[in-house]
């Protein structure tokens, strides 16, 4: 995709956990002889380089070795100028200069508003880097907010007002107001969630704040957004200024997984009722593959005029190896150890072998509804991150990168939890 790089990169903790020995050592060399982090760094996506950090990062604590720490650092300290702005938030998807200190933003980025999947989805990585550095630039203890980015978007987003206890997917960086009201738990707010009950469980269950932020969020959307369908479907659905869409991107996908892991840390009635909502909504994704002719689940389905967990648009009948249905699959599989996840993940290995490989390796399908095969040429290299790692822990024992013992980042890019102390 012209981001040089990101494959290797995305594929390195992958290729260690999987013991492809001869493989890792071929991009381990590329990390050390070719990864030019100034080219990175003068025409550098803001969101792609904090990837960069989390795929550094699990290598270098599964691996001990140096060099992944040292660049992980080195692209930590490049990324500090895109907080230099009026509130601290990083501009959206923004491309910056560390020469210049200027940053801007792509034009779909509704004009220059910040993002909450993207500001909300840099706890975890800070805080290792503050932590392997030993310097609390990355994460807290500044007192200038530019010097303290993680604290301070923590503070920015508890002041705001939130719209029925939700928080919409846009933000100004200049007055840290809400830009627009729309609310989803797929593409755009997806991972500021995520990190909320990930950053709880990786500080050993210490940052009582984050796990509040999350409990208030669910029961928001419990309450607003989680619909059953006429057929007896559950999903979550999208938000616009109060009016319900209903409708579920397979980025949302990934909730079944995430609502699952935060049970475990819950008791009684709670715990159980949000097992059964993780259950339901992974099913519910189960069956928007299951109802399409390839096995493959669409970019987003709807629930609305008829139809039940089914693209209706042609524009939202692509498949680009996204790996958010498997990562349930995984998380429901360790926490319930009921054999139907891993007979879902196993249908997805044949429909990916069936309808996605290719001569060079796997391509994204522009739609999921005909076996006739449209490749989109694309390998996104998530799908080495995440979707294979994914699928490949469904069948390992539960001691291959215990659930005790690390958290994935929204790349599933594995990071230690803090049980003492990180650096012991
Ligand atoms: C990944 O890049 C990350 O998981 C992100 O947070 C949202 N999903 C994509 C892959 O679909």
């Amino acid at each position: 995709g012209g981001l040089r790089g990101a494959t290797v990169i995305d594929a390195l903790d992958t290729l260690y956990i999987m013991e492809l020995e001869e493989e890792f050592q071929e991009a381990k060399q590329w990390v050390e002889k070719s990864f030019d982090l100034n080219v990175n760094g003068e025409a550098s996506l803001f969101e792609v380089n904090i990837r960069y950090i989390g795929g550094l990062l699990a290598t270098y604590y599964l691996t001990g070795e140096e060099v992944f720490k040292s660049k992980a650092l080195e692209l930590g300290e490049k990324l500090l100028p895109a907080f230099n702005t009026p509130t601290g938030i990083p501009r959206g998807s923004s491309l910056f200069s560390p020469c210049s200190g200027m940053s801007w933003s792509w034009g779909w980025a509704s004009a220059g508003s910040s993002i909450l999947a993207e500001f909300g989805t840099l706890h975890l990585e800070f805080l290792h880097l503050s932590e392997l550095s030993g310097n609390p630039v990355f994460a807290e203890k500044a007192s200038e907010p530019s010097l303290a980015p993680v604290r301070n978007i923590r503070r920015v987003l508890s002041r705001v007002e939130k719209p029925q206890g939700l928080y919409p997917n846009f933000l100004s960086p200049v007055t840290g107001s809400w830009v627009q009201h729309h609310v989803s738990i797929g593409g755009l707010g997806d991972s500021f969630y995520e990190y909320l009950i990930k950053s709880w469980l990786m500080s050993d269950k210490k940052d009582s704040e984050a796990k509040k932020m999350y409990d208030d969020a669910l029961e928001a959307i419990e309450k607003h957004l989680v619909k059953k369908s006429a057929g007896g479907l559950t999903y979550i659905a999208e938000w616009r200024g109060g009016i319900l869409d209903h409708k579920m991107g397979h980025l949302a996908c990934f909730s079944g997984g995430m609502i699952a892991l935060g049970a475990q840390h819950s008791t009684g009635d709670r715990r159980q009722r949000h097992m059964e909502l993780a259950a339901e909504i992974t099913s519910t994704c189960h069956e928007s593959y299951t109802r399409s002719d390839t096995k493959l689940g669409p970019e987003a389905f709807r629930f609305d005029a008829g139809s039940e967990a089914t693209a209706t648009r042609l524009s939202e009948r692509y498949y680009i190896l996204r790996p958010e249905v498997v990562e349930s699959y995984m998380y429901l599989w360790r926490l319930t150890h009921q054999p139907k996840y891993r007979h879902w993940g196993w249908e997805v290995v044949q429909a990916l072998e069936k309808h996605c490989r290719v001569e060079a390796g796997f391509s994204g399908i522009r739609d999921v509804y005909s076996t006739t095969p449209s490749h989109d040429n694309m390998q996104q290299s998530f799908f080495l991150a995440e979707t294979l790692k994914y699928l490949y822990l469904l069948f390992c024992e539960d001691d291959v990168l215990s659930l005790e013992d690390w958290v994935f980042n929204t790349e599933a890019h594995p990071l230690p939890i803090n049980h003492t102390d990180l650096r012991a």
